[in-house]
């Protein structure tokens, strides 16, 4: 079925890719630790106009450490990095990136199957031992449109759709494109959106009515709703969560409109979350992302300033509260920073 190709590192492009090449490894190596740091290093070198070419033109940034740097001095050298050319042609490694381009298959499952001997698509789903979940049968259902990039006017077009869901159920609830889109990407794996209820209480019932609608409209194809966990009295956190605890669903929805598969209509994954509206501003600030953004802002706010930023709120360590925030200016305020746009957000 579909084998990843072999690709390799191209000189010109930015040495980024090859960091990330390794970051991915670690990650799949159970390395979370030394993989983030050459996420870092990636991310640093790819907000590079031009990639730097010497060894001299690296020493002045952050981030890069020994690793990395030689590196990127190997692939000026030699044009490539013997150990990313290494790792792109492992067995494990192209294995576990095929499998955890599955939607619903995390490191876990596809080192799982790796090391039960799968290799392919077909074999995972020729195997009668493997039972999938919901989340997984719905990942390989639609696994070529939801592989294929969503492109902003593709967004849009979503947009209007949950737009109109959310307002014939709550006329004054509005809807906004949050994490790539908003940073100003013109791609995405998915589209985010966060959904701002005036009233108190609403923020747990829209998205239930938003996909009972989807499914009358017929255009669900998969849903998985996650009802809010949020409790101020369990903040505030101190390890870094991805995962927020507000409501929220993750969809796999059907756009309609002309496909090169000659269909009528693409799957796409979409994302919703409806914070309550006094945590709304946090909300919309922890779903921009970028993640590597979220990661150094709240490293940022515990080392230079003392304050323990989440998904949820703001706490302050030497007054023991919580600071309020109705919009994000305000809270990059409370941080002593200039207001930080969401396109400047894309580390
Ligand atoms: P992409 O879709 O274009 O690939 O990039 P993205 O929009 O930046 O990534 P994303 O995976 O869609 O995540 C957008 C932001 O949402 C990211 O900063 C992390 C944040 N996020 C939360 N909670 C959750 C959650 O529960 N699951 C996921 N997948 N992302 C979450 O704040
Ligand atoms: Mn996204
Ligand atoms: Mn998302």
């Amino acid at each position: 079925m579909m084998e990843l190709k072999n690709s390799r590192i191209d000189k010109k492009e930015l040495r980024g890719d090859a960091l990330e090449v390794l970051a991915e490894n670690l990650e799949f190596c159970g390395n979370p630790g030394l993989s983030l740091a050459f996420r870092r290093a990636a991310s640093v070198l790819k907000s590079l106009p031009d990639a730097p070419r010497r060894l001299e033109e690296t020493q002045h940034l952050p981030c890069l450490g020994e690793h990395s740097r030689a590196i990127i001095e190997e692939i000026s050298e030699y044009g490539s990095c013997s150990r990313v050319e290494e790792i792109l042609n492992d067995e494990r490694y192209r294995t576990m990136k095929l499998f955890s381009s599955v939607f619903g298959v995390g490191p876990k499952t596809a080192e799982n199957w790796f090391c039960r001997g799968l290799r392919t698509f077909e074999q995972v789903l020729n195997d009668p031992s493997i039972r999938l979940n919901r989340m997984q049968t719905a990942g390989f259902l639609f696994y070529e449109d939801i592989s294929k990039p969503v492109s902003r006017t593709e967004a849009i077009a979503l947009k209007i759709i949950v737009e109109e869901a959310v307002t014939s159920v709550i006329p004054s609830a509005s809807v906004s494109i949050t994490g790539g889109f908003r940073r100003g990407k013109e791609f995405g794996h998915d589209v985010d959106f966060i959904i701002k209820t005036p009233e108190a209480g609403q923020e747990d019932s829209i998205l239930p009515a938003v996909i009972e609608r989807f499914k009358r409209q017929s255009i669900l194809l998969y849903s998985d709703l996650q009802e809010s966990t949020f409790d101020l009295r369990q903040l505030p956190t101190h390890r870094f969560e991805a995962m927020d605890h507000f409501s929220k669903c993750f969809l796999i929805v059907k756009l309609k409109g002309e496909q090169e598969t000659g269909r009528d209509w693409r799957a796409v994954r979409v994302d919703l979350v409806a914070p309550p509206l006094e945590r709304y501003a946090y909300a919309l600030l922890g779903w921009t992302g970028s993640m590597l953004f979220e990661r150094d802002l709240r490293r940022f706010a515990r080392l230079e300033r003392g304050k323990l930023l989440d998904h949820h709120a703001l706490y302050d360590k030497a007054t023991n509260t919580f600071l309020s925030a109705n919009t994000e200016e305000d809270i990059f305020t409370h941080l002593g920073l200039e207001y930080i746009e969401p396109w400047q957000r894309n580390a």
